[in-house]
């Protein structure tokens, strides 16, 4: 239909999401093409998205040519975040694979049995660090100060149950570890899944404290922290994330999906838990 101008609004009930607007000036040809994004929540971009149209809060818009699909904003992020009703922290200190006995800075290198998926890569390479945080691409960088807003800097692509500047003194039940669970018993049934857990950890900045939390990646492609004791230490609250980055970032450093960042806001709460479903 040949308009020369005209405005589209979107509305749920009497609030306005967005509405797109042209006339000669802005759109010389016959009508015109409108997309309407959300901008998923709880996702950090690097930058404000850019659409040809406009940002309106979470909404971003695309105006274009009438007949073809307008790209997005944003790259869709392949994952979305809730907090489960229960955690279920699996202590694996007796059964799992030692990956490193207790440092302040330590990095290493895990090859697992079962490959783990991560943005729709498959991979079975792990760097693990000791301040609670690891990627599947590999990195040298130090991992003190945990990032608070998405980045190509190294590491990246992390996947941080709760990235702050960590120690451990080696002991009995100290350590990170791995362990390939299969609770059927039967290989590739669809219910395997790999834990990389920390245990037995404090903060540097409070180190009488006791922090045990994981990360589970399963067959499906889904990821899940849990927390078991996250024990206060004697100042402050850095057990319960003031200080730590808890998210998935995309591998290529331009967004994450943050549950906490440096903040008690919901904070890391003891024997929770946050499912990232795998949706591409
Ligand atoms: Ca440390
Ligand atoms: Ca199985």
């Amino acid at each position: 239909m040949a308009d020369a101008s005209g405005t589209l609004t979107l509305q749920f009930g009497t609030a306005t999401y967005e509405s797109a607007s042209w006339d000669s000036t802005s759109q010389t040809g016959a009508g015109v093409s409108v997309r309407v994004d959300r901008l998923q929540p709880s996702v950090l971009y690097t930058a404000t998205p850019v659409c040809s149209g406009a940002t309106t809060g979470s909404y971003g818009l695309q105006t274009g040519t009438p007949g073809q699909m307008q790209p997005r904003c944003t790259t869709a992020f392949p994952y979305t975040v809730r907090q489960l009703p229960v955690g279920n922290f699996e202590s694996i200190a007796a059964t799992g694979t030692l990956i490193n006995a207790g440092a302040d800075t330590a990095l290493n290198t895990v090859t697992l049995t079962n490959p783990i998926q991560y943005f729709g890569a498959m991979s079975t390479s792990l760097t693990v660090s000791s301040n609670g945080v690891l990627s599947t691409i590999p990195f040298t960088a130090s991992t003190a100060t945990n990032k608070s807003a998405a980045s190509t800097s190294l590491p990246v692509g992390t996947i941080a149950p709760f990235w702050d500047d960590l120690t451990a003194t080696p002991g009995t039940g100290v350590g990170c570890y791995w362990q390939a669970k299969d609770p059927d018993g039967t290989p590739a049934s669809g219910d395997e899944y790999t834990i990389v857990s920390w245990e037995g950890y404090k903060t540097v900045s409070s180190a009488t404290g006791l922090l045990n939390f994981q990360v589970k990646f399963f067959a499906n492609g889904n990821i899940e922290y849990h927390y078991g004791a996250m024990n206060p230490g004697t100042t402050g609250a850095a057990h319960q994330g003031s200080g730590a980055t808890t998210w998935l970032e995309d591998p290529t450093g331009k967004s994450a999906l943050a549950v906490n960042v440096n903040s008690l806001t919901p904070g890391i709460a003891p024997s929770s838990a946050w499912r990232f479903t795998y949706a591409p």
